[in-house]
């Protein structure tokens, strides 16, 4: 028996973007459950289904303490009848019967091989599944065509879903920024995405590029994409245009949420670090860019790094262990044996944006996603605004509102300031 005058009741607001969001989260049994069943909603292409769980996680995170009775959730929002059942069933029984059976079905492990492919979404992942393909190696051997993305998905596929440190996104930081100095003096690098709000790993790292003198931008992607293939960087590039301009309906009014900044999805070649000292590997974690940017640069964390030449000489990776992760990666979907080479690959995305519109470009791109999406829908529903990655426009007013800073941004929304490290909704 609970008394309900004990029990502590949250309160949060109902958009994301009213609340603070640190990386931390005090109910990471509830959110990771939930956050599962988001994940396949989103790979069975039932978007809404997965927004719904995510809007339940997200409530969730913002707790400042872990919920332990269903009392405590009164009143909360985004809390539909499946999410509390799934909440109810964990605090009464440590698990959801629901999130354990679909971690163990062939469907959804097969739709997380498959997507785990860079460059295939859920719709080929399961046309590729009605053919009975669950594995890489089915997918090999089923001698489908892939494009060039996803070729490089599969070449890369252990890399890629290998989590990346954010000592691994400082040194390809240090790499980019020396690219962007070289063809461009004067031109900025910002880290945006999961990095730039605290987050320990990402699945990719994120850069905004600009320069203060509007016009000078232009024409930059292309020669930063030169500088890193000359120089070894790249495994992999695309590059779309700028279509902002070529836009006829004027900023506020682009359609879909993708923006039309030019961007190149990339893949690094990152060095891995090489240890010299056996005894004791924590002095050199400290370590950036060591072999200066003439060739890969070295990474200081090797937490998530498997076995290369140099790390066979030291003495806490044994040859069982190799073996081991050798045995793991291909167990995961992976066709080839981890490690035996000296980098690891690493997607990077790169935009770039015009000066006058960087304060929405870094707005758009720090994230996290449900924060962006409550964003638009706080400006539109609440505010009769028109929020985007290039401008945010007054539908009252008739016009367009103009900032220089994410400050400015949410002044403008009528929203207190988040900075970027609780915007981790
Ligand atoms: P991660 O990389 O999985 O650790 O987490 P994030 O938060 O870095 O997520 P990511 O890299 O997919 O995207 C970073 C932010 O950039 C995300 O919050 C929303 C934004 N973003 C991503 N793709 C697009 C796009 O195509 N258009 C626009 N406007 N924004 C995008
Ligand atoms: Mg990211």
């Amino acid at each position: 028996q609970v008394d309900d005058a004990e029990v502590m009741v949250f309160s949060v607001p109902s958009y994301a973007c009213q609340r603070r969001t640190t990386p931390d989260d005090n109910n990471s049994l509830l959110t990771d459950a939930l956050s599962l069943l988001a994940e396949n909603a989103e790979l069975c292409d039932q978007e809404g289904r997965g927004v719904a769980f995510r809007r339940a996680a997200a409530v969730l995170k913002a707790l400042p303490k872990p919920v332990t009775c269903m009392t405590q959730l009164r009143g909360l929002p985004c809390l539909g009848g499946h999410s509390l059942r799934v909440i109810k069933e964990i605090l009464d029984n440590g698990a959801s019967s629901e999130v354990e059976s679909m971690k163990h079905c062939e469907r959804y492990k097969a739709r997380k091989v498959l997507t785990g492919v860079f460059g295939v979404g859920a719709k080929t992942a399961d046309r590729w599944i009605r053919e009975g393909i669950h594995t890489l190696h089915q997918l090999r051997d089923s001698g489908h065509s892939l494009n060039r993305t996803q070729k490089a998905g599969v070449e890369h596929y252990d890399d890629l879903n290998q989590p990346v440190s954010k000592a691994e996104a400082d040194a390809v930081e240090e790499i980019v920024a020396k690219a962007v100095v070289s063809v461009l003096p004067g031109a900025q690098i910002t880290l945006t995405g999961g990095f730039r709000r605290g987050k320990l790993t990402g699945h990719d790292v994120d850069f905004l590029i600009t320069h203060p003198e509007e016009g000078r931008e232009e024409g930059l992607m292309s020669k930063v994409v030169s500088w890193l293939e000359s120089h070894g960087f790249l495994l992999y590039q695309k590059t779309t245009r700028n279509s902002y301009l070529e836009s006829k309906d004027g900023p506020a009014r682009i359609a879909s949420n993708m923006d039309r900044f030019e961007r190149c999805f990339s893949i690094f070649k990152l060095a891995k670090e090489v240890k010299r000292e056996t005894k004791q590997p924590e002095i050199q974690r400290e370590t950036g860019l060591q072999n200066t940017v003439e060739g890969p640069c070295s990474v200081g964390d090797h937490t998530h790094i498997q076995v290369d030449d140099s790390i066979l000489q030291t003495d806490h990776t044994s040859q069982s262990q190799i073996h081991a992760d050798e045995q793991r990666s291909c167990e995961d979907g992976g066709l080839k044996p981890a490690g035996h080479k000296p980098w690891r690959a690493v997607r990077v995305d790169l935009v770039v944006s015009p000066f006058s519109q960087f304060a929405f470009a870094l707005l758009g791109w720090t994230g996290s996603k449900l924060f962006e999406r409550d964003l638009r829908r706080w400006a539109g529903q609440e505010k009769a605004m028109s929020l985007n990655s290039h401008a945010l426009y007054d539908n009252t007013q008739k016009r367009y509102l103009k900032a220089t800073s994410e400050e400015e941004i949410f002044a403008h929304l009528g929203l207190e300031f988040i900075p970027p490290s609780e915007r981790n909704a």
